[in-house]
């Protein structure tokens, strides 16, 4: 009877760490600064020529620096959801059907372009600003849907501290708590803090697809034994090898990450900048749409957003 009980211990046990096997990391790169819209600095993570989007997501740009005459003035999307998480300072947005609104420290807006957008994004005043912008794919069921915002201040996102880690729950859940923005493909979005010896790991879908941005610090990543040091501006891409990810900080400062994970779509893409749909005739019709104000693009004649003519009109003194 004893050594029954004592097998079916030792059974589960082995099968709690089983349960905790920690996906590897396949790939790394640092992203180096980059020049986009204007006299803006970005580094790119996924979307870049040399690693291309990791399904269903198309792109993680970290802007810095932002400031002065600097901004991404108006211009269109279609197909495709823009994320954008401020993490210093602030970002003003203004679109073609007479949206504005302020991002600032900590605050969220999750854009359904659809059909499409055109809007202008950029630092407010002089301050400097730092943040994120993901772009994540829409199924082609959704691509040519009606624009739509979901907009969290900081106060709304949810976040909890244990042991030295703390997780800002963007989309999905974590430790505990889910976040309230809907997303059309399952996603999670995790904003994570850990302090110097804190350690963590975090569940992720069995097929889903993952990866990492380091913004500050370092710490190792994935199985004890078998994990990787990686510091900051670095981008984790995973195997499928495993039930989520094992991570910790053996640095002395705070390690600050971001961890991106969600379900492949599994369509074709075809992408031309801002638009982003399935074959090269929906882009070539995406193109022709937003130079003829139809489709979706109806409201973008004429229209021109007051803080890129104030970008504009400083640049031209
Ligand atoms: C751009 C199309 C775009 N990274 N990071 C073409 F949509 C953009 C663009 C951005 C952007 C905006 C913010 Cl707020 C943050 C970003 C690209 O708006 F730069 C190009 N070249
Ligand atoms: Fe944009």
């Amino acid at each position: 009877m004893f050594s029954y009980f004592l097998a079916l211990g030792i059974i589960s046990t082995i099968q709690m760490a089983d349960a905790l096997q920690s996906r590897s990391i396949e790939k790394s790169f640092e992203s180096i600064e980059q020049q986009e819209g204007i006299n803006a600095r970005v580094r790119r993570s996924i979307g870049r020529q040399d690693c291309g989007r990791l399904d269903p997501f198309l792109m993680l740009d970290e802007m810095m620096g932002l400031g002065g005459n600097s901004g991404f003035p108006d211009h269109p999307h279609r197909g495709f959801e823009t994320v954008t998480y401020v993490l210093k300072g602030c970002l003003t947005h203004e679109d073609f059907k007479g949206n504005k609104g302020v991002l600032n420290e900590g605050d969220l807006q999750w854009m359904t372009a659809g059909k499409g957008i055109l809007h202008s994004e950029m630092p407010c005043g002089d301050g400097q600003a730092r943040g994120l912008q993901l772009w994540v794919n829409l199924p082609a069921k959704y691509k040519m849907c009606d624009p739509r915002y979901q907009e969290l201040k900081s106060k709304d996102i949810p976040k909890v501290e244990k042991d030295g880690v703390m997780v800002a729950v963007i989309a999905g859940k974590a430790m505990g708590i889910e976040s309230k923005v809907y997303t059309t493909t399952p996603i999670y979005y995790l904003d994570f803090k850990l302090q110097p010896g804190a350690s963590h790991f975090q569940e992720i879908g069995k097929t889903w697809n993952a990866f990492i941005y380091i913004l500050d610090g370092k710490g190792l990543f994935g199985n004890v034994g078998g994990s990787k040091e990686c510091s900051a501006h670095y981008t984790l891409l995973f195997n499928q090898k495993g039930d989520g990810i094992r991570f910790e900080n053996n640095g002395s400062e705070v390690l600050h990450f971001v961890l991106v994970a969600g379900q492949p779509i599994g369509e074709s893409v075809a992408q031309a900048g801002p638009f982003v749909m399935n074959t090269n005739d929906e882009l070539r019709q995406a193109m022709l749409d937003f130079r003829m104000c139809t489709n979706g693009f109806e409201d973008a004649n004429g229209w021109k957003s007051e803080n890129g003519k104030a970008l504009i009109a400083k640049l031209a003194k």
